[in-house]
């Protein structure tokens, strides 16, 4: 039975009118391959081959070939077919795919500076053809936008994943490094088919364990199963590991001892996995040590561990999720108010990794106004794959429509048009790093997944590392076909479902710029209500500020002011009345619940009515599903019918609540033709 193990690589008998074009360029191969990465390239045409067409091509020389995969300093020939402007603009991944007529001949030529070029031109080889296009006529020159394409898990070396929602860690620190679980090289070889270069194997939540010698073992032995798929692992470290793995007294980043340290740890690390990608840096947030401890800044602790890092071509991964319930002031504000100041004063291996917004992976959030404010600062983009406040694995939420909301803003940092897509590709600062990272939603579930949909969002999200500018629905598109099949009467449908499937979320859990509203700790319910959490910034309460009067969080220069924190043009558009969009109201302004929305209706009426259209779009959403029978096989159908039937359960929950309680500040009845609540 399907059980979505495969996820996007099934590689699935092709139509019989594909086959019929397709298999004339793979009849006879010509593709070397010297190297592990190149073999891996190869193993996996081949098997894709196997599985399209049914066929097992033989190998032959260039000339009699009629698919040739070389590196440029192997292709000979071919060459000329090759211009000098498409060589520079591949850069070191990149590769050039090509249907080349010569002399009465057709073949495909896939080409690449470096045999991670080829690898990931076989993917998209593969994937032309798991999406029914065309090879007659290929002119493909394509290579990643953004540097660091990385994966954070949020793993703990008890197998426990923080905010995992698909079972178990996959990584089996118990059996490594003498047994290597086949599933890693399938977790490598999916990421490597969307471009993913790095993995971040433990939680930020850093446990010292994983710094230990027996540890390290192990993370060699994955860091050796990845290898040939162009992965990097990296590790979180916690930032007191001096104390309390070297048994010093301080872990203060300018100590002699502290840095000797670090330095011999990180030699010790690279003596085990040459080619270690760096460190994942949690500091000075939600409890855990950091510089400050010590009375020095983010860039004090960064910069040590990037010197330790530099010798051996490593990087520092520094987050700016920072915040501390010492600070009184719009939790919002803080990382801005740390990090702008140290603008410039990190090293050249150093990256501050930020969050699409500025609280916590909300199912919407205005961008992080430290995106675009850090002109001299190598900065990456974190988003959450793994839906901590979209539902777990159980709701469907296709999640790239909120990841392009954000690369698409424009901060006009750097003028009109300087979108946080541009920033995060280094178009203002060509000297600096770049990068995504999205916080895995992978576990031991068969399907990776928990939700057979949520694998669209990790592949969303290597498709956007490699090419911010690719869009949502070409995605969805693209995954569709490779995860279920071609036919239009499926793909169309259930495309629109996914593209819409976010804003519903937002729709019937936090609308019109509500955020943090959940239920405490778990985060997957309501709770609105939440109060007395210990720390204001917790609590619901603290969020909506709801009362008799009105609703929604002044950020304006009568409240918090952290619009302040924005360009003045953003601070205009999200601050004047006029211009700030329905759904930002609520994370810049308080409102009276009469407020005259765009609509004509009222603020409680226009928010009553978006609770009831996000139940309402999921329970179209089932029809359609339903509908589409015919084209899924029974488990998978049978598995999405179910998680849909808990979304809409969870969904009238979440209305209901949320209408109901509002309804104690607001005093007004629900509008008419609405169901009233029980
Ligand atoms: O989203 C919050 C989560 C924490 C998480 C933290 C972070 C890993 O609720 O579980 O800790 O953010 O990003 O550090």
């Amino acid at each position: 039975a399907e059980n979505g193990y495969d996820l996007w690589l099934r590689y699935k008998p092709v139509s019989t009118n594909l086959r019929g074009q397709y298999e004339k360029y793979f009849k006879t191969i010509c593709f070397p391959a010297a190297t592990d990465r190149l073999k891996a390239g190869r193993d996996e045409l081949i098997q894709g081959f196997g599985g399209l067409l049914g066929i097992q091509p033989s190998a032959g020389t260039p000339a009699q070939s009629s698919l040739v995969v070389l590196t440029l300093d192997k292709i000979g020939t071919l060459k000329k077919f090759i211009t000098d402007a498409e060589i520079q603009q591949i850069g070191n991944e990149g590769f050039i795919i090509k249907t080349i007529s010569e002399a009465g001949r057709t073949r495909l030529v896939l080409t690449a500076k470096s045999d991670l070029g080829i690898l990931y031109g076989t993917f998209r080889i593969l994937q032309l053809m798991q999406t029914g296009k065309s090879l007659s006529a290929l002119n493909i020159t394509d290579y990643p936008k953004t540097m660091i394409r990385i994966l954070d898990h949020w793993d703990n070396p008890n197998r426990t994943v923080e905010r995992g929602y698909a079972g178990f860690s996959i990584w089996n620190w118990h059996k490594l490094p003498g047994y290597i679980d086949p599933r890693y090289v399938d977790y490598a070889r999916a990421n490597a088919s969307i471009g993913i270069n790095g993995s971040v194997l433990n939680n930020v939540n850093a446990n010292i364990q994983m710094l230990t010698p027996a540890y390290l073992e192990k993370v060699k032995a994955l860091a050796d199963a990845f290898r040939p798929y162009g992965i990097r692992v990296y590790l979180s470290v916690k930032f007191d590991s001096p104390i309390e793995l070297g048994h010093l007294k301080t872990a203060d980043p300018l100590d002699p001892e502290v840095i000797k340290w670090w330095n011999a740890k990180t030699d010790e690390i690279y003596s085990y996995i040459p080619d270690f990608g760096g460190f994942l840096v949690k500091a000075n947030s939600e409890g855990q040590p950091g510089p400050q401890s010590y009375g020095r800044s983010h860039a004090d602790g960064a910069n040590m561990l990037g010197n330790a890092l530099a010798p051996h071509h490593g990087i520092v991964m520094w987050r700016a999720f920072v915040y501390d319930d010492k600070v009184p002031d719009d939790r919002f504000k803080q990382a801005y108010n740390e990090f702008k100041p140290l603008d410039g004063k990190f090293n050249a291996n150093v990256i501050i990794q930020i969050k699409n917004g500025p609280i916590d992976f909300q199912p919407r959030e205005p961008f992080h106004p430290l995106l675009g404010a850090l002109p001299n600062t190598s900065v990456m983009l974190e988003l959450q794959l793994t839906q901590e406040y979209l539902g777990f694995s159980t709701h469907l939420v296709y999640e790239a429509p909120l990841f392009k909301e954000c690369l698409e803003s424009d901060t006009y940092t750097h003028g009109q048009n300087s979108t946080v897509g541009r920033i995060i590709e280094g178009k203002y600062n060509p000297a600096l790093l770049t990068g995504m990272a999205g916080v895995a939603n992978i576990g031991t579930d068969i399907n990776w997944c928990g939700h057979p949909f949520a694998q669209a969002n990790w592949y969303a999200f290597g498709r956007l590392a490699w090419n911010p500018h690719n869009d949502a629905a070409s995605i969805a598109d693209d995954w569709l076909r490779m995860t279920f099949n071609n036919e239009a009467a499926f793909i169309n449908p259930m495309k629109r479902e996914m593209l819409h499937s976010r804003e519903n979320t937002v729709n019937y859990m936090t609308p019109l710029g509500l955020h943090h509203i959940m239920g405490a700790s778990g985060h997957y319910g309501p709770g609105p209500w939440t109060d007395n959490l210990g720390r204001a910034d917790w609590t619901a309460v603290y969020y909506h500020k709801a009362d008799t009067a009105g609703i929604g969080f002044d950020r304006t220069e009568t409240g918090s002011n952290a619009l302040n924190q924005y360009a003045p043009q953003v601070q205009r558009y999200f601050g004047d009345l006029k211009t700030c969009p329905d759904e930002y109201l609520l994370w810049f302004h308080h409102l009276g619940w009469q407020y005259s929305m765009r609509s004509g209706k009222t603020l409680w009426e226009e928010m009553v009515h978006h609770y009831y259209t996000g139940v309402d779009s999921v329970t179209k959403m089932q029809q359609v599903w339903k509908s589409l029978s015919p084209y899924v096989d029974p488990t998978r159908f049978k598995e999405v019918e179910q998680l849909m039937a808990v979304q809409h359960e969870e969904a009238v929950r979440w209305r209901n609540s949320c209408v109901l309680y509002f309804q104690t500040f607001s005093r007004k009845p629900i509008p008419a033709g609405y169901e009233v609540p029980e």
